[in-house]
């Protein structure tokens, strides 16, 4: 609604004269809240991180799991810090090890030492979310290498049982996570063999996912057959230059990694990206790995909230139980800096004059005063659609039009494109649209 009638004010300056209609896939109301986050946490946890490990085999001890020092409370005050709005926990990856109290199996935090078996990560990580004011969302992994039952119809009504526990006792979840690891070999009760099912008819999506919508029907949903969002289609923290949050629902596309890191600008859906990236070289701690430096933090930054996606950055909680300090540090600090050069919107105050009546629509500020500009950010109004395919940034200095200096394509816009460029300095800045499959709408335009 806010977001209307904000639109109504802009209509007579930066948005287009002509009444805009939606076309083509829009987002939910749940969607748009969820793409307004914009950076969100994953915590990696459990097992893997007291044995070194990235994938359990499912056979690792329960005993191993041994914090000293466990503090949910300092995770939450730390991705506060680094601007996180919500936080995402593996409460079971592959191995199979469960970080709540569960009745489905017993290789849980309940046969480790942690708090002598009374602990549960899960509930004091919910908690310390409510106690703090950001939003919790938990990671299941669909496949189980510790579980006998592991390719059988029996393993599918324990892991719907473990979403209902979670649902029963935690929450609400602002997203849950299935993950789409399925490497086959395991544990499996001591079977030591390979197993392999069709996932997207083995693990009963749709079920899964009703069973978390019949308490919390705002969750969003990664992975599986019935997603909300999609995967960016890599690991490395980088979404393309053209990406459209337009999909479409087929399972073969959802594992499609060419189609994944662009969308599909006819797709029917809007199913918006992820980029899950983690702050270490692994997702899970070990002690020779060092975060990421700030530069490539900023990367990552630009090539995922600035093109169109959000950005779920991993934390690999360290064995005292805590995110480690160097960690913090190197996130607070990319925080920062983003929120220097964020911070003072240069076009604030400014009417555009537009011209949308030719082939390419432009939108031109001037300045009171030549002005410094390195940043500009676009948001399409996406409640009316994606539609911008192609786009230039241009300034004018001393009497000429010139285009800003970046290596960055000006493909599409969507939720949020931001372009880095070469600082120049201006009299007046111009967007001009090249290519569109419709009228264009913009939400807001500002420059850093
Ligand atoms: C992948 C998993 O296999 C990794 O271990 C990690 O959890 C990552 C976020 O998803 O599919």
């Amino acid at each position: 609604m806010k977001r209307f009638a904000f639109f109504l004010i802009l209509l007579t300056t930066v948005a287009c004269t002509r009444h805009p209609e939606p076309i083509g896939p829009v987002p939910t109301q749940q969607q748009l809240e969820w793409q307004r986050l914009e950076t969100y946490a994953f915590i990696h946890f459990g097992l893997n991180t007291f044995n070194d490990m990235e994938w359990g085999y499912g056979d690792t001890p329960a005993e191993t799991f041994n914090p000293s020092d466990l503090d949910c409370e300092q995770w939450v005050l730390t991705l506060k810090a680094c601007g996180m709005k919500g936080v995402i926990l593996t409460a079971k990856h592959h191995d199979g090890f469960c970080l709540w109290p569960t009745e489905t199996t017993d290789y849980s935090i309940k046969n480790s030492p942690y708090k002598n078996g009374q602990g549960d990560v899960v509930g004091e990580l919910c908690e310390a979310c409510r106690k703090h004011g950001l939003l919790f969302g938990v990671y299941l992994s669909p496949w189980d290498r510790h579980q006998a039952s592991y390719g059988t119809e029996e393993y599918v009504e324990l892991y719907h049982r473990q979403i209902q526990e979670l649902v029963d006792h935690y929450g609400p979840f602002f997203e849950f996570w299935f993950d789409g690891a399925n490497g086959g070999n395991g544990w499996y009760g001591g079977a030591n063999e390979t197993r392999s099912i069709k996932a997207e008819e083995y693990y009963q999506y749709e079920t899964a996912r009703d069973i978390i919508w019949s308490k919390y029907p705002n969750t969003m949903i990664f992975g599986g057959t019935v997603p909300t969002l999609r995967w960016i289609g890599n690991e490395e923290g980088i979404a393309k230059a053209t990406q459209w949050c337009n999909y479409t629902l087929d399972f073969g596309d959802l594992n499609n990694t060419k189609l994944l890191a662009t969308g599909i600008p006819d797709g029917e859906h809007w199913l918006p990206a992820e980029v899950d990236v983690s702050i270490r070289p692994g997702w899970f701690y070990h002690e020779n790995e060092q975060p990421k430096s700030l530069e490539q933090l900023l990367d990552i930054y630009y090539h995922s909230v600035g093109r169109n996606a959000s950005l779920l950055l991993n934390f690999p909680v360290a064995l005292n139980g805590k995110i480690s300090p160097e960690d913090s540090l190197r996130a607070v600090e990319w925080y920062q800096t983003l929120q220097q050069t964020f911070t003072n919107n240069l076009l604030e105050g400014l009417q555009p004059t537009v011209h949308d009546e030719g082939v390419h629509p432009e939108w031109v500020y001037t300045f009171h005063n030549p002005t410094e500009v390195s940043h500009v950010v676009l948001e399409e109004d996406v409640l009316f659609g994606q539609h911008v395919e192609r786009f230039s940034v241009s300034y004018y200095r001393n009497g000429k039009w010139l285009p800003v200096e970046t290596d960055d394509e000006m493909t599409t816009i969507g939720f949020k494109r931001i372009i880095r460029f070469k600082p120049a300095t201006m009299e007046k800045l111009r967007i001009r649209i090249i290519k569109t499959k419709a009228p264009v709408t913009f939400y807001r335009v500002s420059a850093y």
